[in-house]
């Protein structure tokens, strides 16, 4: 049997990864793709999710907050920590549910999720041969040109921490005008448009930095563009999965496992 697809959903705090998440999970189901959920974030208060997999069953921010007199960020850390000690039980839960597709919502903090360790231990033990990353452009911070050049760079730093496939996705995308939508997909694919839109914002140019921001992001290779989603409406998510299709099995599309739902 092929191992499923698995599908690492991170970005910056807040840039719609459960909602992505759930929006993804129920448009597969309803395309006829067999996908469990998974919730890696100790701290998820998010009862929507309903994950198949909820790592809160070992681990729960709250309990550890109470018990050692930790802030947040002091209990994502140990959370994490304690999250790599008991990794095999989790990736067994996983397998029992021997779905096509594993979806895999991540905590919020990013950092503190692409720059521990115990992080790479996590996604390591979990992924195998088709695994890729997701990383969701929140339209907050990625509407202006600035906001954008971050996030590839943040994206950037996440590839090179857990050195698996990226699928760059922007959320939201329903708060954005179509002409903005049409910017972002310029900029995406063309990072000399980029450039552009980053010195002609600039008040006063930094014209060394952004020439040497851009040879990187030059070198980084085809941004392969950004696929624009919506939780909220339910848009995208066929070229999302069409995005991950590509990456696990260059192209092909794999059959649905039972019948679409027709409703
Ligand atoms: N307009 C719009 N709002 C959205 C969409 N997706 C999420 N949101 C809103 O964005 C906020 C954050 O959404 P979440 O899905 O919780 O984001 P998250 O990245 O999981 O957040 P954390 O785990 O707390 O970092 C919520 O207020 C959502 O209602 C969307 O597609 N469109
Ligand atoms: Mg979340």
């Amino acid at each position: 049997m092929e191992e499923p697809g698995t599908v690492y959903f991170t970005g910056t705090a807040g840039a719609g990864k459960t909602s992505l998440v759930r929006a993804f999970a129920d448009w597969m189901r309803s395309s006829g793709y067999d996908a469990a959920v998974v919730n890696l974030d100790p701290g998820s208060e998010t009862t929507s999710l309903e994950p198949a997999v909820d790592i809160r069953e070992w681990v729960r921010l709250d309990d550890l907050q109470d018990e050692y007199g930790l802030g947040p960020n002091g209990a994502q850390v140990a959370a994490a920590d304690m999250i790599a000690l008991k990794i095999f039980d989790v990736k067994q839960a996983i397998e029992q549910e021997d779905a096509d597709y594993v979806l895999i919502d991540t905590p919020g903090q990013i950092e503190l999720f692409a720059f521990r360790e115990a992080s790479k231990a996590i996604v390591d033990a979990l992924s195998g041969d088709r695994s890729l990353i997701a990383f969701l452009f929140d339209p907050a911070l990625a509407r202006t040109a600035a906001g954008f050049v971050s996030l590839l760079m943040l994206s950037a730093t996440v590839e090179f921490r857990f050195r698996l496939p990226m699928l760059n996705v922007l959320a939201k995308s329903d708060v954005l005008t179509p002409e903005q939508l049409s910017e972002l997909a310029t900029w995406a694919e063309d990072p000399s448009r980029l450039y552009d839109a980053v010195t002609r914002d600039a008040p006063t140019p930094d014209v060394q930095l952004s020439t040497e921001l851009f040879r990187a992001i030059e070198t980084m290779g085809p941004l392969a563009g950004l696929v624009p989603t919506s939780a909220k409406d339910a848009t995208g998510l066929d070229a999302l999965y069409q995005g991950c299709q590509r990456v696990f099995g260059g192209g092909e599309d794999l059959e649905p496992s039972h019948a679409p739902r027709t409703e």
